[in-house]
This record gives C-alpha cells, sequence and structure tokens, in this order.
C-alpha cells in the first residue's frame, strides 16, 4: 500500500488561479457562500410579493416533495419553487448509484421477506428498483416537526423508508409482512413519532398462497404500526373495508384511516355501491394493551389483532362517511379531524375529543360530527393555517376552497352563516396542497402549495407526456392569490414545507464513522486497509476481488489494477477530500456500474467482470478542472485455458 498525499499540491496548483476553476471544481456550494454546517438558521423573509426569490437569496422554507412513481423524494425551495436536491428512495439513481451500492442494497434487503427474495431472483434482479412514493412526512416530537426523519411509502411493494436529515439519506427500509400496498403513511405526532402508521390499501388473502381469488371472504386489509427507532413492525389490526389514507391526532391518543371500500368490492362498480363508506378510528392505547397481554395473533412474525367490525373489539371503531372518502387531516387546533367526501361534495369535521365515548359509552359513531359543510365538487385533501382556516382541494372543480372550521361548526348547528372564505381556480385538477408546517402545531400563514395532477396549456408542449404543476398560493390575506406555476415531473403527489430552524444540523462533509458503511468498513479491518488515509490495495478471496482505493482530487489512490475473467469484483472508494460539495464518482465503462462518494464518504459496488480486456473507470462527479483526468483502468485477464 502506497501512501501520499497530493491534496496541497492539487488545490493550490488548480484553484487558486481563477475564479473559473474554482467555479468548476464546484467550492461555490454551501461553503463558499459563509453557510457551514450550521448557517442555515431562519433567513430574513427572502421572498418578493410574487414569492420570487432573487439570485444569491435563501428560500425561507424546505419544500419535501413525494414524487410519485418516480420512488424518490425531492427538495424545494419555497416559495422559490426551485428544485434543490433528489433524494433517491424506492428508485435507482444513475447519478449516486442508489440501488447498486452494496450500502443502498443491504438497506433495501435488511427486511426483504423470502417470498420478495425469490420474486426478485427469478427475474435477475437483488432488489426492487421501482416504488410509488405518495407520502412524505417528518418525524414529530410534542405536535412539532423534530428534523429528525423523513418517513415515506411506496405503494408499489409495500415498504416504508426512513430519510435521515442529518444527510438527507436514505437509511432505512422496511418491507411490510401481511399487508398489501402501502398508502396512507402517517408518524405518530404525540408525545412523538414512536410509530409510522401504514395503511394496505388492497384486499387479499391473508395466507395468500394461492389457494383462493374467488372466495372474497378470506380477504383482509392491514393496518400498520411501525416501530420508528426499532424500524420494526410493532404491531397490525385487521380491519373491515380497505384503508386508503391515514392521520394521527395531537394526543397519542388515536390514528385514523379512510376506507372507499367499506363493500369489499373487487370491481369500480361494488367499490362505489354504498353511500357511505367509513373512518376507522384506531385506539392505541386499547392495542397496546392486548399486545402486551399476549392476545395477538402472530402472522409471518407479526403480532396482529383483529379489528374487524365482527370482532367487537376495542381495538376500532367505524364512522360512516359518504362517500368513498379520501383525504383524512388533523386541525393545529389539536381538535378536530377533516375527512374529504370524494365523491361527496362534503368535508366531514370529526371532533376527536367525542371519540372516547364511541369505544366506552357505545355512542352512536356519527356524533362526532360537528360539521360537514359542502364545498364543491371532488374533495381530496385539506390544509390549515394558524388562524383556523381550512383549505381543501375540489380534484372535480380544479379549485382551492378556503373555509373557516368554527363557521363550520356554527353552521352544522344550524346558525345562518357560510364558512367558505374564497375559492381560486387551479390548474389543473388538483390532489395534495399543503400550507408552511400546517400539518403541525406551528402552522403559518404565508404560502399554500397547490399539487396540481395536470397542467393542461400553462407549458410548451413536450410531447404526449406532459408535466404536472405545482403551483404556489399566496395565503397572507383574506383572498388567495397565485403566484407561481412550478413545472414538475411524474409525480407532485404530496410535500411538506418546513422551516430551516428546524433542520440547523444539516451536514456539509460526512462523518467518516458514519453507519451507513460500517459493514464496508468491517470488511476492509478483516482485510487489514486503512480507508481513513491514501490507500490502495487488492485483494483476492477466492473469485472474489476486493479492489480499495481512496480519492483526493483529482486522483484515485489506484491508477490500474487486474482482475481474471469471470471474478467478482467489489470496488471500495472512500473520497478523503474534507471540502463542501467535494464530491467523485466512480463509474467503471461498459460495466453498468456508478456510484457517488461524497467527501469523507466510503462507497462500495460489486459486479462481474466477464470480458477480457482494458476498461476504464472514471469520475462523474465534477470534482476538479483535472476531473476529465480523473481516471484508471481495469484489466481484466483471460481465464487461463
Ligand atoms: Cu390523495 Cu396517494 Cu395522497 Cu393521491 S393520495 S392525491
Ligand atoms: Cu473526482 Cu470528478
Ligand atoms: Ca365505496
Amino acid at each position: 500500500m502506497e501512501s501520499k498525499d497530493n491534496k496541497g499540491l492539487s488545490r493550490r496548483a488548480l484553484f487558486s488561479a481563477t475564479a473559473g476553476t474554482a467555479v468548476l471544481a464546484g467550492t461555490m456550494g454551501p461553503a463558499a457562500l459563509g453557510l457551514g454546517a450550521a448557517g442555515l438558521a431562519t433567513p430574513a423573509r427572502a421572498a418578493g410579493a410574487d414569492g420570487s426569490v432573487a439570485p444569491g437569496k435563501l428560500d425561507d422554507y424546505y419544500g419535501f416533495w413525494s414524487s410519485g412513481q418516480t420512488g424518490e423524494m425531492r427538495i424545494l425551495g419555497i416559495p422559490s419553487m426551485r428544485e434543490l436536491m433528489r433524494v433517491p428512495v424506492f428508485n435507482r439513481c444513475s447519478a449516486t448509484g442508489w440501488g447498486q451500492t452494496n450500502e443502498s442494497i443491504r438497506i433495501h434487503q435488511r427486511t426483504m421477506s423470502e417470498k420478495t427474495k425469490k420474486q426478485l431472483a427469478a427475474n435477475g434482479k437483488q432488489i426492487h428498483d421501482n416504488g410509488d412514493l405518495h407520502h412524505v412526512h417528518m418525524s414529530f416530537t410534542e405536535g412539532k416537526y423534530d428534523g429528525r426523519f423523513l418517513f415515506m411509502n411506496d405503494k408499489a411493494n409495500t415498504r416504508v423508508a426512513r430519510v435521515r436529515c442529518d444527510v438527507m439519506k436514505t437509511d432505512a427500509i422496511l418491507e411490510i409482512p401481511n399487508a398489501k400496498g402501502i398508502h396512507g403513511m402517517r408518524p405518530q405526532k404525540w408525545p412523538r413519532s414512536n410509530y409510522v402508521f401504514c395503511n394496505g390499501e388492497d384486499e387479499a388473502p391473508l395466507v395468500n398462497d394461492g389457494s383462493t381469488m374467488t372466495d372474497v371472504s378470506t380477504y383482509v386489509n392491514i393496518f400498520t404500526a411501525v416501530d420508528a427507532d426499532k424500524w420494526d413492525v410493532a404491531w397490525q389490526v385487521k380491519v373491515s373495508g380497505n384503508l386508503d389514507n391515514c392521520e394521527a391526532d395531537y394526543e397519542g391518543k388515536w390514528a385514523f384511516s379512510t376506507s372507499y371500500n367499506s363493500e369489499m368490492g373487487m370491481t369500480l362498480e361494488e367499490m362505489t355501491k354504498s353511500e357511505m363508506d367509513h373512518v376507522v378510528v384506531f385506539n392505541l392505547a386499547e392495542i397496546e394493551k392486548a399486545i402486551a397481554a399476549g392476545q395477538y395473533e402472530e402472522i409471518n412474525g407479526v403480532k396482529v389483532l383483529d379489528g374487524r367490525k365482527e370482532a367487537k373489539s376495542l381495538f376500532t371503531r367505524y364512522i360512516p362517511i359518504a362517500n368513498n372518502p379520501h383525504g383524512c387531516n388533523m386541525a393545529p387546533d389539536k381538535k378536530h379531524l377533516c375527512v374529504a367526501g370524494k365523491l361527496s361534495p362534503t368535508v366531514t369535521v370529526l371532533d376527536v375529543t367525542k371519540f372516547d365515548a364511541l369505544f366506552y359509552d357505545n355512542a352512536e359513531p356519527r356524533s362526532a360530527v360537528v360539521a360537514e359543510p359542502e364545498l364543491g365538487l371532488g374533495p381530496l385533501h385539506t390544509a390549515f393555517d394558524g388562524r383556523g382556516n381550512a383549505y381543501t382541494s375540489l380534484f372535480l372543480d380544479s379549485q382551492v376552497v378556503k373555509w373557516n372550521i368554527e363557521e363550520a361548526i356554527r353552521a352544522y348547528a344550524g346558525e345562518k352563516i357560510d364558512p367558505i372564505k374564497d375559492k381560486l381556480d387551479v390548474q389543473y385538477q388538483p390532489g395534495h396542497l399543503k400550507t408552511v408546517m400546517g400539518e403541525t402545531l406551528d402552522a403559518a400563514n404565508d404560502w399554500l402549495v397547490c399539487l396540481c395532477k395536470f397542467s393542461k396549456d400553462r407549458f410548451l408542449n413536450v410531447g404526449p407526456l406532459k408535466p404536472e404543476n405545482d403551483q404556489l398560493i399566496d395565503i397572507s390575506g383574506d383572498k388567495m392569490v397565485l403566484v407561481h406555476d412550478g413545472p414538475n415531473f411524474a409525480e407532485p403527489h404530496d410535500a411538506i414545507a418546513v422551516a430551516p430552524s428546524i433542520l440547523p444540523n444539516i451536514r456539509s462533509v460526512w462523518d467518516r464513522n458514519d453507519p451507513l458503511w460500517a459493514e464496508t468498513r468491517k470488511q476492509a479491518d478483516a482485510d487489514g486497509v486503512n480507508i481513513d488515509e491514501w490507500a490502495d490495495a487488492v485483494i483476492r478471496d477466492g473469485n472474489k476481488v476486493r479492489v480499495y482505493m481512496t480519492s483526493v482530487a483529482p486522483s484515485f489512490s489506484l491508477e490500474s489494477f487486474t482482475v481474471k475473467e469471470g471474478d467478482e469484483v467489489t470496488v471500495i472508494v472512500t473520497n478523503l477530500d474534507e471540502i463542501d460539495d467535494l464530491t467523485h464518482g466512480f463509474t467503471m465503462g461498459n460495466h453498468g456500474v456508478a456510484m457517488e462518494i461524497g467527501p469523507q464518504q466510503t462507497s462500495s459496488v460489486t459486479f462481474v467482470a466477464a470480458n477480457p480486456g482494458v476498461y476504464w473507470y472514471y469520475c462523474q462527479w465534477f470534482c476538479h478542472a483535472l476531473h476529465m483526468e480523473m481516471r484508471g483502468r481495469m484489466f481484466v485477464e483471460p481465464k487461463e485455458a
């Protein structure tokens, strides 16, 4: 192993000369702007009246966007709506190697079931590299965002994931057993996010072994509570009907889910047959009591309770709601749950302080309804400001309607009063909408983002597949004012907006001992390679070869290495640069291999070298004036005949 340090030479020789090379070298990151890791405190309001943010100015808020069927999380600035970062989660990322590096594959596989492994292996794959990421929510402490984690669901492959806010990288994925199609997902709000609640949307036989499709009486839907710290399933509850969106309260007593298929129908006609569907209320204390007392059935290693109607348990109550309801959103008044009707023009307001009576006094389920304003066609989701107002998206009317919760309650009680304050046309057909911090006790009164499923005519035509449209609405005054259109690729599904003061500890450089590559480090230790300094090593272990190299701009510590045809090659790269934004990459030419190595990060990737010859590897993240020269050769020797 040789040891050298070319850091001083390269930086003096190539960075100091002109500002031009500094830009090329990527030093115009946060460091150059005078913002260290702790430099992102709440800025003085940056935006102009129209939401514009001048060049060089920072946004007032972080926006965390789910991307639907793209499977990643995105970070936008609010109000500029500039896209700041993409965080791969359930997708395969060409730039970062997410879904290909050993570190990311371990995260994918840690909770993978044998069935999934078999399915993947049959298709020559190690992981699911697609996902349908509908919802992203931050962890809470006492009803407020705490800046620790972001949680998100994968409807496509029945998973949830966790992103660590200090580095904005996915650090855990959980495949949920028994349930099918995780859709609604919410972290607990009080006392903190000990649980992440997950709705299984799709009905299936609980023992899904191919014995029947037609006997629908064997079909069940499952509500799951994930232990957010241990990243395991805490418990599950079987329910009647399916589960769509979910929400948590501000007292730590309840979780709620909407169901559009109380009919347990298998066709569209059957699923929309009833006038009424329902909201399920989950009683957390009763569920935890039964789990602690061992009154559960164990299915696929998970503790499962029966909360179906016929079980007449204290785990659940079913509140009838018209008609194929969708969003359920808890107001920051800690008291009111707003359930959007979708096929009904109403939002049903439930007073959660009346829920004890449903469980313990046999109260009529609809006795918890305190308002049901008629708002317009296709209500999907509701957001809140800090002044008692609610904002509901109307999918069919293509509008946002602003209404006052207290006035809706008074109107329901018989007073002649119109709770609707304003309606605004949006373009077009909105799904989710979010106010700043609006799903917390810190709900703000400045901006609303409305995530429209269609952008019809708002942008240049780009072919049969069109962008969708995130619209920014100023809600500071009495009237809502549309200030910005933001085209977005599939799909601006849901979003949250978070003040930078919640996230003071975002790192700019990795900790060398980050747990994300602990296993890789263990292997390096076993191989006697010190990956914390300029080093290289080629370790042969049968037909497995581990190639260690470090990098300092603009060099890899290995200019070439040799393996044999058919070897399984693992390349482990450690980026020793300590400078903000100095990310290197490793791409192996003609091998479908590429990964990101951030400053002080270790990444590794494994592939089989199937064809003899010379192959160049190179750094694919622009890092230096000599970035193009940051490359080396792999020689694959032919197998001896
Ligand atoms: Cu409304 Cu998947 Cu959030 Cu769609 S759910 S809109
Ligand atoms: Cu290192 Cu580009
Ligand atoms: Ca229905």
